[in-house]
């Protein structure tokens, strides 16, 4: 093993221009200006993508009880609970379980942070761009108040945008298109955290119950790494630990 070419002229890295061409000459077109948000995001994007090492790991968690539980808290708290502040509890649950995950390399590249506390980013998609609000201290709230302040801060996303305190911190982020659709996909990890957890839309899926057939709810979970800090079997144990976790909803609960 020879020492890693460090200076930034490093061939792999010389990217070819971005092609300059003239659209209208193959058919009529309309030219708009990206937003300030797409502009920075989309250098943000590129960055992480080309200098972290990702690698995504696809798993699924049985969600059959989850419904019930989050129907009876909505109900008793008075707040519409989704999923999500569930995923956000059982991301913190196995943060402590698997530290690695909630560790960030420092800027010498030669250290490793591990952080001893929980703040969960959530990628939020409004008009002008992609936001990543961040739910600080997430181990500390309850399912209603991580529900409430999701609510407030991806309103204020969309609406006024969100200064920077609401969006620094994180340690690690979820980006759920539950709602909308999809069955997998590659989030990219938002530098310096370590790993991004996407997940899909629940599905129905049969499963073998001695001689009979049950249906589940299964959440597909795509879990994209830092293949620098995590190794495929730390992002498997990760995904059985958040799957334990979101099985006993009433536990993330408490
Ligand atoms: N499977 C099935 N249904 C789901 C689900 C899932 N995994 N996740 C949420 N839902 C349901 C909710 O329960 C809700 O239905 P009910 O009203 O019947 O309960 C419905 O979908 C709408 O949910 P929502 O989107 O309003 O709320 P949320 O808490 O799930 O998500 C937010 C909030 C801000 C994350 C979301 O609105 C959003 O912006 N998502 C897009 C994120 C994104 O763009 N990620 C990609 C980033 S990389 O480009």
């Amino acid at each position: 093993m020879t020492k890693p070419d460090e200076t930034p002229t490093s061939p792999l890295l010389k990217l070819p221009a971005w092609p300059n061409i003239d659209f209208s000459q193959f058919g009529p077109v309309d030219m708009k200006p990206m937003s300030r948000i797409q502009t920075l995001v989309s250098s943000v994007m590129a960055r992480n993508w080309v200098s972290i090492p990702h690698v995504t790991h696809h798993d699924e968690a049985d969600v059959s009880t989850l419904t019930t539980a989050r129907r009876a808290l909505s109900e008793s708290s008075g707040v519409k609970i989704t999923p999500l502040p569930y995923l956000v509890k059982a991301a913190v649950a196995a943060l402590k379980a698997q530290p690695k995950f909630n560790a960030s390399i420092d800027a010498t590249g030669r250290n490793l942070v591990y952080k001893q506390y929980f703040h969960i980013g959530i990628a939020v998609d409004t008009p002008a761009g992609l936001l990543v609000p961040v739910i600080h201290d997430a181990d500390k709230k309850s399912i209603p108040e991580i529900a409430t302040e999701l609510a407030e801060l991806s309103e204020m996303a969309r609406t006024k945008g969100l200064p920077m305190d609401k969006m620094s911190g994180g340690c690690f982020s979820i980006s759920s298109l539950g709602s909308i659709g999809g069955t997998a996909f590659t989030p990219i990890i938002n530098a310096p955290e370590v790993a991004i957890l996407g997940v899909s839309k629940t599905y129905e899926k049969p499963c073998r119950n001695g001689e009979a057939i049950a249906w589940k709810d299964m959440l597909p979970l795509s879990l994209s790494y830092d293949h620098r800090v995590i190794n495929g079997a730390d992002a498997a144990r990760f995904c059985v630990d958040f799957a334990k976790a979101l099985a006993e909803p009433e536990s993330l609960a408490k």
